[in-house]
Formats: structure tokens, C-alpha cells, sequence
């Protein structure tokens, strides 16, 4: 029924797709009986010769109940919505897991900036590394991604991860998954910030544990010409 869905590839993305699955079963029961009722009302109660509408108060307890009662499970059903999402929200939003791989990211009008931190493992020394639009993780292990924006506001959105994050400038914003499956994913900016805000689409490499040591040693021993090249072109946009 929701094969709509892009695929999932991150471990609380099933937490997602569950309280979206919830939504749309509950809204969708809730759809089909309310416009099924009105349909059979509007035919059952139609104009007719000789039969007046008349305005009639729910003065009784019996009668109010029609109101009372559907509004009750409603609010149930909505408590029960907000209880699957705030266990999700927990999981995605306020834990961290500590023993992540850390990548900073840098939103800026029109690119998104990954920074490793080099063989020494300490952002901001000289040996760091960065990407543009190519954000590369290891299969099975959390990445943190620590996220700030030069400019405006962003969004960084995984579909296939579940994951998105807004990057507000002047802040520095923890964020956090892990993928469990080596591929090649599609991200991009979900926030319109700008006129060529469409240009903010990259991709998301997931490698498996060895090929991602792999990967970082060759982009380390590389390192000095890949990040001026990267950082003419990120001007560029
Ligand atoms: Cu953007």
C-alpha cells in the first residue's frame, strides 16, 4: 500500500515509515467513513416534496454522544499518533550515539561542503579534507554530521536514509544516522534557498567498513589538490 516509499536504508528509517504508515491508515479509515457518511446523507436526506429541514439541538446525553463519542477516539487515535512520533523523534533528534564518525558539513548558496578531518582526527588543522557534494560513509557505524550554514537556511535530505536536518547560519546543529547498506544515494537541499537552490543535489556513497579505510587513505594522500580545486568550484556555484 505504501509502496511509494523510497527504499530504507538507515536503522530508525523503520521507526519513520512506521508512524507514516500509522498516519495514513488512521487518516485514511477516518477518510473513507467520513465522506462514505456524507455521501449517504446527502442522498437519504435529499430534498423532497412536503419534508422541511429543521434545526435540532443536541439537548439530550443520547443525542450529544453522536458528537462526544467520535470526537473521544479521535483523540485517542491522535495520542497514539504523538506517541509513536515522539519515540521516533527521541531516537532520530535527541540521542547521539557516541561512538560515531564525524563529518562537518557546510551548507552555503549552492553546495553542500563535507569536511573529514584529516589523518590527525581534529577538524580545523591543516591536513583536513573537503568534498564538494559527495558525502562518503561507512556501511554500519553512526555518522555524526555537525552542520552549519555560510549563508541562509538549508536542509540536508536523505529520502532514502529517512533523514533530514535544516542548517540555520550562526548555529552548529548535531545530526546523525547510520546506513546499513553500501551504495550510492541521493541527497539534496530541501529548503528553497535560492535560485539555483536545484543545484544543491549530491550523492551519498556508502562503503563497506574496509572500503571506506580504503577510500580515506587515498583521499588523505591526495588531499592538497582535491580541496583547491573544491573550493574554486563551490565558488563558483
Ligand atoms: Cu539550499
Amino acid at each position: 500500500m505504501l509502496s511509494w516509499l523510497p527504499q530504507n536504508v538507515s536503522t530508525f528509517g523503520g521507526s519513520v515509515d512506521s508512524t507514516i504508515r500509522l498516519i495514513y491508515y488512521i487518516v485514511g479509515a477516518w477518510f473513507l467513513a467520513t465522506e462514505g457518511l456524507l455521501l449517504y446523507f446527502v442522498l437519504r436526506y435529499r430534498r423532497k416534496q412536503g419534508r422541511r429541514a429543521f434545526y435540532k439541538r443536541a439537548e439530550t446525553i443520547r443525542q450529544a454522544a453522536w458528537v462526544l463519542i467520535p470526537a473521544a477516539i479521535v483523540l485517542c487515535l491522535d495520542l497514539s499518533i504523538d506517541a509513536s512520533g515522539a519515540s521516533t523523534w527521541r531516537k532520530v533528534k535527541e540521542t547521539l550515539p557516541s561512538n560515531a564518525v564525524q563529518v562537518e558539513v557546510t551548507a552555503q548558496r549552492f553546495a553542500w561542503l563535507f569536511t573529514y578531518p584529516g589523518p590527525d582526527g581534529k577538524f580545523g588543522t591543516p591536513d583536513d579534507v573537503t568534498i564538494l557534494g559527495e558525502l562518503h560513509v561507512p556501511a554500519g557505524k553512526p555518522v555524526e554530521l555537525i552542520m552549519r550554514s555560510r549563508d541562509v537556511i538549508h536542509s540536508l535530505f536523505i529520502p532514502d536514509f529517512r533523514f533530514r536536518q535544516d542548517v540555520v547560519p550562526g548555529r552548529t546543529i548535531d545530526a546523525w544516522f547510520e546506513a546499513t547498506r553500501p551504495g550510492s544515494y541521493e541527497l539534496g537541499c530541501s529548503e528553497l534557498c535560492g535560485d539555483a537552490h536545484f543545484d544543491m543535489r549530491g550523492t551519498v556513497i556508502v562503503h563497506d567498513a574496509g572500503d571506506y579505510a580504503s577510500w580515506l587513505r587515498k583521499t588523505w594522500r591526495s588531499a592538497p589538490a582535491a580541496v583547491q580545486n573544491l573550493s574554486g568550484a563551490a565558488k563558483k556555484g
